[in-house]
């Protein structure tokens, strides 16, 4: 069966006043919608739908593409597809405030504080050059701030994404313009610590 768009869990207005309707819509009917058609386009008739019905574990699995044209759309599409899936589900309306659970023990072990997490987690997604995403990441039980270019999805290297932020200018740029920071102060209102914690249980 070919991909899908998921839902989103809230309106489009949920994320306001912090992240704006308008954006939340284009972003998810025009952006993630183009990821997944682009996606279905460039991998039927290979069977990888069938074989990897979950988007994560295709991009997880792309060396197995042996075609190079196909491995660069599924590297762009899939990776596009699977990022914001992940996206909208560790936002919320009811987000923001300080990580708890088991995931607060394990970045305050990993990083620290949750503070030095932060100010690691904002440079990596203010100073990442370009499109491209900043993610908090497990691999073998320990956790790491990356940033990945363009659409590249931290299971291609092997991680577990656990919370990610799309810095795309396409995220941000209706209410932001080019104050990528301003977003990304803001976007901490919106972190489902919750939908987090779950993310980092299901990390090997
Ligand atoms: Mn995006």
């Amino acid at each position: 069966m070919p991909y899908s768009l998921p839902d989103l869990p809230y309106d489009y207005s949920a994320l306001e006043p912090h992240i704006d309707a308008k954006t939340m819509e284009i972003h998810h009917t025009k952006h993630h919608q183009t990821y997944v058609d682009k996606l279905n386009a460039a991998i039927e008739g290979t069977g990888l739908d069938e074989k990897y019905p979950s988007v994560d574990d295709l991009v997880a699995n792309i060396s197995e593409v042996s075609d190079e044209t196909t491995k660069k759309m599924v590297r762009n599409h899939g990776g596009g597809h699977s990022n914001h899936s992940i996206f909208w589900t560790v936002m919320s309306a009811d987000g923001g405030g300080e990580p708890s659970g088991d995931v607060a023990s394990a970045i305050e072990t990993g990083f620290g504080s949750i503070k030095e997490f932060q100010e690691k987690f904002n440079t990596t997604a203010t100073n990442h050059f370009g499109s491209g995403w900043a993610w908090l990441v497990s691999k073998g039980g320990k956790l790491d701030v990356i940033g990945c270019a363009n659409q590249d999805s931290p299971f291609m290297d092997g991680y577990f994404p656990i919370l990610g932020l799309d810095v795309w200018e396409h995220a941000y740029y209706l209410k932001y313009q080019n104050k990528r920071p301003d977003y990304i102060e803001a976007w901490w209102n919106v972190v489902n610590w919750d939908a987090v914690n779950q993310r980092f249980g299901q990390a090997g």
